[in-house]
Parts: structure tokens; sequence; C-alpha cells
């Protein structure tokens, strides 16, 4: 065998997303939340440690438009802000129930911008569909007649996250891969 060939493993793409993550403490009452909505509107609660709100959805990429992004979102300057998290809601098409800020601060759709830029200046393809932010609480959710009544969740956001999503034989595992901090 030539020993001058060199055999380069091709690294497999990793489908990724920016987002914001809660602590453990809103996480929790963000899971007995979705509990509550079960009760009244069935379906399959999302993973306590996989709860999120998505800022830009990535899809799969190369190591190198990884770096790109990781590189790039180091650079990111955008403020801190609050959610008020209180508005429960349900889509019927994907069947996802969710909660969400009904009045999203303006520093929420900035920082989603931002990102939309750094994802098209790293060569992905311009996201068509505008941002609508929620945390999805559960997903297979057939209808939804009622939801319960609930105490609006205040979410203080100090950082944004680079998240890898793995579908596994157990389900889907998002891994945070990167924080930055907001300022
Ligand atoms: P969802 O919770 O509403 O399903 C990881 O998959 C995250 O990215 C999830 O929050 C998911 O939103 C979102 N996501 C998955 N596919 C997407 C797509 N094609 N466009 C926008 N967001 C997507």
């Amino acid at each position: 065998m030539n020993s001058e060939i060199k055999h380069t493993k091709k690294v497999p793409a990793r489908r990724l997303f920016f987002a914001i993550w809660p602590d453990a403490a809103l996480s929790r009452r963000l899971d007995e939340l979705a509990g509550a909505v079960k009760k009244q509107a069935g379906g399959r609660v999302q993973k306590r440690e996989n709860i999120h709100l998505t800022l830009r959805f990535i899809g799969a990429v190369d190591a190198e438009t990884e770096q790109c992004l990781v590189e790039a979102a180091a650079t990111i300057r955008a403020e801190k802000m609050q959610l008020n998290l209180d508005t429960l809601g349900f889509w019927p098409r994907p069947r996802v129930a969710w909660i969400a800020p009904g009045q999203p601060p303006a520093a929420l759709a900035e920082l989603a911008a931002k990102l939309e830029a750094l994802c098209v200046a790293c060569g992905i393809e311009a996201e068509s569909r505008a941002f609508a932010p929620h945390i999805t609480l559960l997903r297979k959710v057939r209808a939804v007649q009622r939801m319960p009544e609930f105490s609006p969740l205040i979410w203080p956001v100090d950082e944004f996250v680079l998240a890898l999503s793995e579908t596994l034989q157990e389900g889907v595992r998002y891994t945070v891969l990167q924080r930055w901090s907001l300022v």
C-alpha cells in the first residue's frame, strides 16, 4: 500500500440550533406545567432536560461551518432580557403545545436577527419563516379543548447557546455545545 495516501475520515454533519436554555429551576416548573397541559390535552411531554427556546434552527452542517458559527457567535453583542412566559398555545399541524412570551421584548427578536445574519454569513440558507419564539412543552397533541390555569413564569435570560440535536433509539437528545453571555 502506498504510504503517501492519506486516509481522511469524513466527519459527519451535525444537526445544530441556537437557543436559550432555562436553568434547572425553570425547567422543573416548565416540566410541571407540561404535565398539567398533558392532563387536559394528552400528547407526549418534552423531556425536562430538552426544554428550550430555539432562536435559530440551523440543521445539519459540516465541521467547517460549525467552526464558522462558533467563531461568529463569539462576536455577537446582544442585550440581556426578561421573558414573561404567560401564553400557552397549540399548533395543530406540528401537533405541538407550547408556552411563549405573549409580548416578547425587542431584545429577543434582535438576538434572533443577529443569529440569522451570522448563519447566512457562514453560508447557511436564509430562514424564510418569521421568528415565532416558543418553548415546546408537548408533542403529538391531537386537540386542545382547554388549557390549565397557571401563573406566568419570569425568565431572566443572560446567555444564548449552540445546541446539538441527535436522534437516538431512546428519542431525541439535545446537548448544549457552547454558551455566550448577553451584555
Ligand atoms: P419545535 O420545538 O417547535 O419542534 C431542535 O429541533 C429545535 O429546533 C426545536 O425547538 C424545534 O422546534 C426546532 N426546529 C426543528 N426543525 C426546525 C425547522 N425546520 N425550522 C425551524 N425550527 C426547527
